[in-house]
């Protein structure tokens, strides 16, 4: 018999009532952060996808892009097309040039000094060069220079955006490539899974610069920040910047991505990598670019593996593990220094009670809206079961 036959009716009842109370309170609780926008901040180097998640983000839940937005769109599309022309031109100067006849090299020449807005004779010579054997063969050899990965794209679609009337569609707009400068912020709605308790859900998703004199802007978003989405350019790993050329993109990824993870700031925070432009890594791996040339670690780590899968996805995999590495390893975070106001912020020891953090990770390719709309679907699920964690609901 347990101790409750020796309590009165009225003693279970209050004890009834307040069950419920203190239920209806945790309840509450509960309900209480999803009332508040959930905030989430993409953070990663330039060219990683950022801005391109933005975009999908007003696709799947605002109301995609308006006139206006397409109009301005037009023109860095055209700006793209331009720059990827003047990348080849270029390559081909430092080349022998000469044998492809007098019109090319003043097609050349044209291409390379011309600015917005472009006249007809622009148009007519990168068609002209579009069409040339010594360009497409330049092209194919992308892996030896730098030119950014939507230049097919739009060169293959030249013939449409040299129009007056081209409106650019959803897909150009995803494939455009424009620099963010400053900080972004959207807001969107988004509906709480029935299994959570059914309802809608604010979000505030912030857009930062990856480049590296836009960095030092970040430290104005981190209070308060959810979740923190680092998106990474796996395909990078064979690339240098051009801004220092001894620094490969992957590895100068990788170390942002250290500082991260160990920021003080960010302690509080959940940290989803995503291990972004699946498409382009997979592109450079089947026309028999080699990571180990770059990352000899590789090597070791695939015998390892012993032929698990395809070379591919063993070098995803690898790719994947030298980031979440870098999350079991504890160090002082040259961000927080970078970031301080105050010597004290760079000494302070990290709280040994802390709760050991999980990085999550996805696979993804910001481009492709069905992959970001299910991306999103197990980001929103995450945050939500962090939420429930943090109350002791979970
Ligand atoms: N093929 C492919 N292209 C991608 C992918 N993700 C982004 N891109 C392209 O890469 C370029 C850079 O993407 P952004 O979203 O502007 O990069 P960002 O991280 O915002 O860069 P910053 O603003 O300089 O920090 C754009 O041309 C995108 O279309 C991807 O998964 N696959
Ligand atoms: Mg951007």
């Amino acid at each position: 018999m347990g101790l409750d036959c020796f309590s009165s009716k009225d003693d279970k009842r209050a004890g009834a009532r307040k069950t419920s109370r203190d239920l209806d309170k945790r309840l509450t609780t509960w309900s209480k952060p999803f009332q508040r926008a959930i905030k989430i901040l993409l953070l990663g180097a330039g060219d990683a996808g950022k801005t391109t998640i933005i975009k999908q983000m007003k696709i799947l839940h605002i109301s995609g892009f308006s006139d206006k937005e397409r109009q301005e769109q037009a023109d860095v599309v055209r700006k793209n097309v331009h720059e990827a022309m003047c990348c080849l031109c270029k390559k081909l100067h430092e080349e022998e040039l000469e044998k492809n006849g007098k019109k090319f090299q003043e097609a050349v020449d044209y291409v390379i000094e011309a600015n917005l807005p472009f006249t007809e004779e622009y148009y007519q010579a990168v068609a002209l060069l579009w069409e040339n054997e010594t360009i497409k063969d330049c092209f194919k050899r992308t892996n030896e220079f730098q030119i950014f990965d939507s230049a097919k794209y739009f060169l293959d679609k030249f013939e449409t955006i040299r129009r007056h009337d081209y409106i650019p569609s959803d897909q150009d707009i995803l494939y455009c490539r424009k620099k963010t400068t400053g900080i972004q912020k959207v807001e969107f709605t988004v509906k709480i899974p029935k299994k959570y308790g059914g309802g809608s859900q604010d979000f505030w998703m912030f857009d930062v610069g990856g480049q590296r004199g836009e960095r030092r802007k970040w430290i104005q978003v981190f209070d308060g920040i959810h979740a923190v989405l680092f998106l990474v350019a796996s395909s990078s790993f064979d690339q240098i910047w051009r801004e220092e050329s001894s620094t490969n993109r992957l590895h100068e990824a990788l170390s942002l991505f250290k500082d991260v993870w160990d920021s003080r700031y960010l302690r509080d925070s959940g940290v989803i990598l995503f291990l972004n432009k699946q498409d382009v890594l997979e592109q450079k791996l089947k026309s028999g670019q080699r990571i180990e040339q770059f990352f000899p670690g590789f090597i070791p780590y695939d015998d390892k593996l012993e032929s698990l899968g395809n070379y591919i996805d063993r070098a995803r995999a690898f790719i994947r593990d030298l980031f979440l590495e870098a999350t079991i390893e504890k160090r002082h975070s040259t961000l927080d220094r970078m970031l301080s106001v105050g010597p004290s912020v760079i000494f302070t020891p990290q709280n040994p009670r802390d709760e050991p953090r999980e990085c999550y990770w996805h696979y993804t390719t910001a481009v492709d809206t069905s992959n970001i709309k299910s991306v999103f679907n197990d980001v929103h699920s995450m945050v939500i079961l962090w939420n429930l964690k943090q109350l002791g609901l979970q």
